[in-house]
């Protein structure tokens, strides 16, 4: 069995989308394993998108995940890594297909694709590394 962080970023939580995203993780038939709502410290942020650091949008990333509380979950599954960024959609809302997450509830608010909602691990390695980071 499969583990992965999703994030329901400062802008889900703002608009009231935690239980739309949820819903659709459930639907889909992954496990809700851990949640926790809470805003968590620069630091942490820092670490979590350490991959970003240096790319001009990484600071004002960090300032907006600042901005208020965030929803994280430890969603289980048989490939879940790879379902969750599929149910996500594609990083930029305003293309991101019709159906995805992100490609129904999300659109540019003049950020270009920083406001997307969601967050989901990338591989196996970023999972057991966010999981840790958020949930250890
Ligand atoms: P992902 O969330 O689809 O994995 P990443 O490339 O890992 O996308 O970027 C992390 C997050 O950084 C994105 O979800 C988005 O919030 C933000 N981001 C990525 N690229 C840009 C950009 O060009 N401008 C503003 N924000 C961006
Ligand atoms: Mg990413």
């Amino acid at each position: 069995m499969q583990s992965t962080l999703v994030l329901v970023k400062p802008d889900g939580v703002q608009r009231s989308l935690i239980g739309e995203i949820l819903r659709r993780c459930e639907a889909k038939g992954y496990v809700i394993e851990d949640l926790k709502l809470f805003s968590p410290p620069k630091e942490l942020l820092e670490k979590h998108y350490q991959e970003h650091e240096g790319k001009p949008f990484y600071e004002p990333l960090v300032e907006f995940m600042l901005s208020g509380p965030t929803l994280a979950c430890k969603l289980s599954g048989e490939r879940v890594i790879e379902g969750f960024r599929s149910l996500a959609g594609t990083t930029d809302p305003t293309t991101a297909a019709p159906g995805t997450i992100r490609g129904d509830l999300a659109r540019d608010w003049g950020l270009n694709v920083q406001q997307n909602l969601v967050h989901g691990s990338d591989s196996e390695e970023s999972a057991a590394k966010e999981l840790a980071l958020w949930f250890g």
